[in-house]
């Protein structure tokens, strides 16, 4: 087992051993995925950060891995925050020999496998940050799927300096 497999393997007992000690909150949270009931949380966000604005900007971006633990495609369809008016999803496309970004609507997490946000790739763009971001402040994103409940993920502000690779 590699250490992938080993974080995904614990995230997943996290997630049954809290949803059969709580059968209420099974019942809350109980969503459907094509018709069929599903009780349990299938997407994990791992690895998740946003970078810090450079001085009189008000743009960053966010990066992390999407995982989908369940047996069918989920797709990821907005995201939205306390502190953004507009948080897009955004590809990197090489168009002429120039990279440029290019918004998606949607992106889809396939059966069983992941996705990853990093720079140069795909991204969340995050508009409208009057009081800009800091290293080392906490913010929280609500990710809205089509066929998922939301999941609320905290997230850290890293500078530049700040190196992270998703896996
Ligand atoms: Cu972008």
């Amino acid at each position: 087992m590699n250490s992938n497999n080993k974080n995904i393997a614990s995230v997943l007992l996290l997630f049954l051993s809290f949803f059969s000690a709580n059968s209420d909150a099974q019942k809350i949270n109980a969503q459907k995925i094509n018709g069929q009931a599903i009780a349990k949380q299938y997407i994990a966000i791992k690895n998740a950060y946003i970078r810090e604005t450079l001085p009189g900007n008000h743009v960053s971006s966010a990066y992390m891995t999407l995982i989908n633990h369940s047996d069918k495609t989920i797709k990821l369809i907005s995201i939205s925050s306390d502190f953004s008016p507009r948080i897009e999803i955004h590809a990197h496309t090489m168009k002429n020999g120039m990279m440029k970004m290019e918004r998606l609507d949607a992106i889809s997490i396939k059966a069983n496998a992941k996705v990853l946000l990093q720079p140069y790739g795909l991204h969340l763009m995050i508009f409208g940050l009057k009081n800009g971001l800091k290293d080392g402040q906490m913010t929280e994103l609500n990710f809205h799927f089509a066929n998922h409940k939301n999941v609320i993920v905290k997230m850290p502000v890293f500078s530049i300096k700040r190196k992270r690779i998703n896996k």
